[in-house]
Formats: C-alpha cells, sequence, structure tokens
C-alpha cells in the first residue's frame, strides 16, 4: 500500500503541530511509521489521504458505536446549526439529554455536561475532594483517565505507548496526592486506606480497563472497591468515558450491578463530537457551583448541536437494544478466531475481551493488571500491526489500546479480519524461526 499522501501531510504537520498530531498516540510512533491521515469514513471502513480503504478497528477510539457516517447521528443536525450553533444561555436540548443519561444510568441522579472524557474525570475528582474534604485519591497503575494533572500518574494509553506514565509537567506537589493501586488486587487498595486513613477521598477506577488493553476485572474487583470506599468515607468514581453505552445502554455498572457515587461519561454520548459528562449522587451532584462551594464551568459545555447528535445516537440505542447483542457477538466471533490462529501458529499471544471491547496481547498471559500487561512484546506488535495494515485493517497504532467493533462492522469484516490475523501470526512465527 502506497502511503504518499498520508506521508508528504505528516511532513507538513510536523511543522506546525507538535509531533504532527492533536494527540499522541495519533502518531503511530510506537509501530514505528508514520500516521495515515484520514480522508472519509462510511460504515466500517475508512479510507486514507491516498485511498487505501481499511476495515477500522480504532472507530475514533470508542465514539462510533454505529460505524462511520450513520445518518443516526447527524439527523436534523443542519436545522439545529442554522438555529444558533452556540448561546451561553440554557437550552431546552441539555435538559434533554441530562433527562436521557439520567434515565440510562441507575447510579446517576444529576449530571453536568462538559466538552471532553478528560473535563469530566478532573471535575468530578475536585467534586470529590470538595464533598469529602479530603485531599488524597486513588487510581490505578495503568488506567487512563484524561490528561488532567493528577491524573497523568502512572497512567495508561498514549502515556504509556511513549513511556511517560508520569508525565513531566506535573508538580511533585500533585502528584503526591495520586496513590497507585493495582488493578485487580484489592489488597493494594486497602493497605493505602491503612496508610492514609480518612485522607482518601476517591478511587477512580475504569470498570473495564481499556487504556492498557483491554484488561476485564476479576469476579469480586469492584465489589471489593463498592465495599472499601463504603467503609472508609470516600468515594467510589467509576470512568466510562470508554464503556458507557458501549458495553451497555447503561454502562458496565448496569452490567456488574454495582452503584459507583459519580461516572464520567464521554465519547458515545456525543455521537462523535467533543462532549463529556459527570454525574451521580444528587447530594454530591449539589455541591457544584453555583449551588455549592465546588467551582466548575464551560462557555461551550451542552453546546446545542453536540447535544443534537448525542442525543440522536442514545435515543437510538436505547431503541435499539440489538446493537449490543450483535456487537459483542462480533467481538466473541473475533476472540473465537484469534484464539484458533493464536494456536494454530503457536505465537505467544492472548485475547482479552469484555463485551464488545478486545485486545490481542503479544504475550502468553494471563493478562490481569499492569504488571502483565508489560510482559507484551511490542515489537512483535509493531510487526503485526504493519503487516494487518497492508492487509487492509486498521488496529489502534499501539499494544494498549482496545479494537472497538461498530454495528457497522459485519460477520463478513470480521472473517477477513480473522484471515489476515492468520497471515499476520503465520508470518511472524516464520520470522522466528529463521
Ligand atoms: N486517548 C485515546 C486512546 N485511549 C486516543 C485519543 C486520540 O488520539 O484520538
Amino acid at each position: 500500500m502506497k502511503h504518499q499522501q498520508s506521508e508528504t501531510l505528516f511532513a507538513r504537520a510536523g511543522k506546525v503541530i507538535p509531533g504532527g498530531v492533536n494527540s499522541p498516540v495519533r502518531a503511530f510512533g510506537s509501530v514505528g511509521m508514520t500516521p495515515v491521515f484520514a480522508e472519509r469514513g462510511e460504515g466500517a471502513y475508512l479510507m486514507d489521504a491516498d485511498t487505501n480503504i481499511y476495515i477500522d478497528y480504532i472507530n475514533s477510539w470508542g465514539p462510533l458505536i454505529l460505524g462511520h457516517a450513520s445518518p443516526v447521528y447527524t439527523k436534523g443536525i443542519e436545522t439545529a446549526m442554522m438555529r444558533g450553533n452556540t448561546y451561553g444561555l440554557p437550552t431546552g436540548i441539555e435538559v434533554d439529554m441530562a433527562e436521557t443519561i439520567v434515565d440510562a444510568v441507575d447510579s446517576i441522579e444529576k449530571v453536568r455536561m462538559v466538552n471532553s472524557g478528560t473535563e469530566a474525570t478532573m471535575s468530578a475528582i475536585r467534586l470529590a475532594r470538595g464533598f469529602t474534604g479530603r485531599e488524597k485519591i486513588i487510581k490505578f497503575e495503568g488506567c487512563y483517565h484524561g490528561h488532567a494533572d493528577g491524573l497523568l500518574v502512572k497512567s495508561g494509553s498514549g502515556t504509556l505507548t511513549f513511556g511517560v506514565p508520569t508525565s513531566a509537567g506535573v508538580t511533585e506537589g500533585t502528584a503526591k496526592d495520586t496513590l497507585v493501586a493495582t488493578y485487580n488486587d484489592l489488597d493494594s487498595v486497602k493497605a493505602l486506606f491503612k496508610s492514609n486513613p480518612d485522607e482518601i477521598a476517591c478511587v477512580i477506577v475504569e470498570p473495564v480497563a481499556g487504556n492498557m488493553g483491554v484488561v476485564p476485572p476479576k469476579k469480586g474487583f469492584m465489589e471489593g472497591l463498592r465495599e472499601i470506599t463504603e467503609n472508609n468515607g470516600a468515594l467510589l468514581i467509576f470512568d466510562e468515558v470508554i464503556t458507557g453505552f458501549r458495553v451497555a445502554y447503561g454502562g458496565a455498572q448496569s452490567l456488574m450491578g454495582i452503584k459507583p457515587d459519580l461516572t464520567c461519561l464521554g465519547k458515545i454520548i456525543g455521537g462523535g463530537m467533543p462532549v463529556g459528562a459527570f454525574g451521580g449522587r444528587a447530594d454530591i451532584m449539589d455541591y457544584l457551583a453555583p449551588d455549592g462551594p465546588v467551582y466548575q464551568a464551560g462557555t461551550l459545555s451542552g453546546n446545542p448541536v453536540a447535544m443534537k447528535m448525542g442525543l440522536n445516537t442514545l435515543n437510538y440505542l436505547k431503541d435499539h437494544p440489538e446493537v449490543y447483542t450483535n456487537i459483542e457477538n462480533l467481538a466473541k466471533r473475533l476472540e473465537k478466531g484469534l484464539k484458533a490462529n493464536i494456536k494454530k501458529t503457536g505465537v505467544k499471544a492472548t485475547v482479552n475481551r469484555y463485551a464488545g471491547m478486545t485486545t490481542l496481547f503479544f504475550t502468553e498471559g494471563p493478562v490481569t493488571d499492569f504488571g502483565s500487561v508489560m510482559t507484551s512484546d511490542t515489537d512483535l506488535y509493531s510487526r503485526y500491526f504493519a503487516k494487518m495494515l497492508d492487509d487492509g485493517n486498521l488496529m489502534p497504532p499501539s499494544q494498549f489500546e482496545g479494537i472497538f467493533i461498530s454495528a457497522a462492522h459485519t460477520a463478513d469484516d470480521i472473517d477477513k479480519t480473522i484471515a489476515c490475523n492468520l497471515a499476520a501470526l503465520t508470518m511472524l512465527q516464520e520470522e522466528k524461526n529463521d
């Protein structure tokens, strides 16, 4: 495949945009390639600037649950824009959106709209601190909650990909209030509560880790977090920016039967527009200004055009619960195919899956936490990525991200990918034997 146009664009971009991209993972640096520049998308397919066409498994990193350019997202959007695309005043559609979210997610009694997942987690943490009067927080190694200072400590996603899990520019003062526990290890959480009595405001967690690759929670882990936080006067925050409206309409919490105190949302709720939200118990949410002392604001928060696209998506998902079973069935089909290929070729790899979220790790597994994630062979992943790309499959350009399947993918797409995966794994095994 030729990537001439993408290379030319990347060279231009490098002169005016740091690293040539507006978000680091997009630079394809960890797979040693220049990025593919997207030209257009349709359903499960993406066309790049060189007119190469791929089955897309990045799917904008999660928002596109109905695939690219679905008319569902954009229905009535022109009318909404022509009416005025921002006011800095409250609008009826924000109330519709809040009612829809409150109705969908059991633990959310009140919700505030923001513009990104980062804003959602950052604001939820400030609120947890304001509400409890405590300063420290617990996060898990390898979990990523956006790029606010206090959360860029031993985090995942791009920070892991580029080897800066604790970012430069985060002050020691800020980092010291972020305590780091091990995912799927309740003892590590208990130990932190024991050594920091009455100091921990909240535990923030991805109910299904998706930013160190997909790592599902072990049975009892989320229940344990609920119990520990309750017993210690701390809040439990679910970061459902990825899992919200993806693994189920009511989020991962609906599948797990857990009620966090606060939930962070993003991605799908904007239907592809930059939208985030955080919500939860009314007594906590009422601590926000203007009613309470915790300040949080945003000129474009609840933007009417973004709300329209988000609501179009959520309303469709509510009316079409089969989307979730279809996506999960496709993910199961992929998982089965990949596992069979691993067995056939003897490549040391393992597949993690939760609902429609999947990662193929180049390590024998099991992969249950940051430590086991880090045993993955990222060099093998890079070679795998390049071969899959060449054969028309756009996988995430990092070992530490998940594959996203949309409602637009078909069994035929998945079968093509499984066949390409077999070719790629066979190639890797032959290279190893040479
Ligand atoms: N942080 C996102 C992946 N978990 C990547 C966002 C992007 O580059 O668009």
